[in-house]
C-alpha cells in the first residue's frame, strides 16, 4: 500500500514537472548589446513561458546576464540589459522585435509560439525610426558562395545594405556593395555596420 502511494506521488510529481515544459514555446532568442552580442549569436532555441518578456528572462537564465524591469504606466518596461541602462530623457534604450518586426506594445503583451524569433537590442535613435537589424542572405552564384547584407526596418521591410563588414570564419572583410562572394565551403558568417544591429551568425555550406 505504502509502495503504491509512493509510486503515485512520484508519477504525479513527474507530470507536474513535465507539463509546464511541454506548455512552453520553443523560441529562438538573441540579445544584441551596445558593443557586442550579450546572448545567442546563433539564435539558439529556448523554452519560453509565454511572451517576449519571458524570452528575455529565459535568455538571462541561460546566459547568466543581468536585466531589469521597471513598472510604468504602460506596464513592465525593460530599462536595462547587461551593463547599460536606458537613461531617462535619452532617446536610446532597449527594444525588441518578434520575427523581424517591432511590436507596438510592451513585451509582456506579445505572446510567442514555437518557431518564433525574439531579438532584444540596444537601439540608438537618430530620427523617428529605429536602427536597421541586419541579416545575411546567401546563395551560390556560378560556383561561388555569395553573401548579401540585408537590413530590416521596424516594420520588417528588408532592403540591401551597403558599406558593411562581413566576418567570415573569423576574418573581417569590408564590402562597399553589401555583397561578398567567396569559394564554396564551410562558413560561419555575420555582418555588421555602424548604426545598425549586427546580424546573427549563420553557419553552413
Ligand atoms: C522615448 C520612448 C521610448 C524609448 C525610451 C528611451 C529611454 N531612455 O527611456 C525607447 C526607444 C527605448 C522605447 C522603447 C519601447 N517603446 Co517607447 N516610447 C517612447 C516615447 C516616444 C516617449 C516616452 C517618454 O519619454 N515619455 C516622457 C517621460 C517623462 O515619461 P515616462 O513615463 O517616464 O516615460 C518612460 C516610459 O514611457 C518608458 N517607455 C518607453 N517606451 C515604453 C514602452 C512600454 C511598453 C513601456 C511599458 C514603457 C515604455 O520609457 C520612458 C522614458 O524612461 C513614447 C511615445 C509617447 N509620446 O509617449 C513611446 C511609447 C511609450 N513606446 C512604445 C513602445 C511600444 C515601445 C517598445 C515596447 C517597442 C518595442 N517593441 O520594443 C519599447 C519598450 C521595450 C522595453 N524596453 O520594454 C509605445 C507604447 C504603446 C503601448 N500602449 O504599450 C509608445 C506609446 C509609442 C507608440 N505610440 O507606439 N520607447
Amino acid at each position: 500500500m505504502y509502495r503504491r502511494s509512493f509510486a503515485f506521488v512520484a508519477a504525479l510529481a513527474a507530470v507536474l514537472v513535465l507539463v509546464p515544459a511541454a506548455l512552453a514555446a520553443r523560441v529562438h532568442v538573441r540579445v544584441e548589446g551596445k558593443t557586442q552580442t550579450i546572448f545567442g549569436s546563433t539564435e539558439p532555441t529556448l523554452n519560453v513561458k509565454a511572451n517576449a518578456l519571458d524570452a528575455l528572462d529565459a535568455a538571462s537564465l541561460a546566459g547568466e546576464f543581468y536585466y531589469h524591469v521597471a513598472p510604468t504606466a504602460f506596464g513592465p518596461y525593460v530599462d536595462q540589459i547587461g551593463r547599460y541602462p536606458a537613461l531617462p530623457g535619452s532617446p536610446n534604450g532597449w527594444v525588441f522585435k518578434v520575427n523581424g518586426i517591432v511590436p507596438p506594445v510592451g513585451a509582456d503583451q506579445v505572446t510567442v509560439k514555437d518557431g518564433d524569433t525574439v531579438l532584444w537590442y540596444w537601439a540608438t535613435f537618430t530620427g523617428a525610426a529605429g536602427p536597421l537589424t541586419l541579416e545575411v542572405e546567401t546563395s551560390s552564384v556560378r560556383g561561388k558562395r555569395c553573401f548579401f547584407a540585408t537590413g530590416r526596418n521596424d516594420a520588417g521591410r528588408a532592403s540591401r545594405v551597403r558599406g558593411v563588414v562581413f566576418t567570415l570564419n573569423s576574418r573581417r572583410v569590408g564590402s562597399r556593395s553589401g555583397v561578398l562572394c567567396t569559394r564554396l565551403g564551410r562558413y560561419a558568417v555575420r555582418v555588421a555596420k555602424a548604426g545598425a544591429i549586427r546580424s546573427r551568425t549563420y553557419s553552413g555550406r
